[in-house]
């Protein structure tokens, strides 16, 4: 069975929408299967967003998912990698579209990096880099 790897990035957290992502991916149909609320450290950001570095919103980026408490989780299901970037829609908020936990509940802020509540892995070697950042126990 597919897994991938969520986050409740510290917007989502300071806004109390925790339990809004959460119903989202339950009533969607996927598992939860482990979870946890958690600080990121830089070292742990810049590995998870290695990708990203030397691009203009690297440093925003890590400084803001270090910003506050996040919330970590594995959801399973088939094709949940797939589903739950459907689910999370588009990466920037103003054109995400109604229905997706962006386009719902995430705006523009004039920040230096998009703020929009979640992360969500985009394949199969990034579910399984990012949980195992992410979950080392498991
Ligand atoms: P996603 O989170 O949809 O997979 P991504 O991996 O391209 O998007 O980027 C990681 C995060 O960085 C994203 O959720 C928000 C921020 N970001 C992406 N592109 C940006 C940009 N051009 N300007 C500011 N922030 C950006
Ligand atoms: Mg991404």
């Amino acid at each position: 069975m597919e897994r991938t790897l969520i986050l409740v990035k510290p917007d989502g957290v300071k806004r109390n929408l925790v339990g809004e992502v959460l119903s989202r991916i339950e009533t969607k149909g996927y598992t939860i299967v482990a979870l946890k609320m958690m600080s990121a450290d830089r070292e742990l950001l810049v590995r998870h967003y290695a990708e990203h570095e030397g691009k203009p919103f690297f440093e925003p980026l890590v400084e803001f998912m270090a910003s506050g408490p996040i919330v970590a989780l594995i959801a399973e299901g088939n094709r949940v990698i797939e589903g739950f970037r459907k689910l999370a829609g588009a990466t920037d908020p103003t054109v995400a579209e109604p229905g997706t936990i962006r386009g719902d509940l995430a705006r523009d802020q004039g920040t230096k990096v998009v703020q929009n509540i979640v992360h969500g892995s985009d394949s199969v070697e990034s579910a399984t880099r990012e949980i195992s950042i992410f979950f080392p126990e498991l």
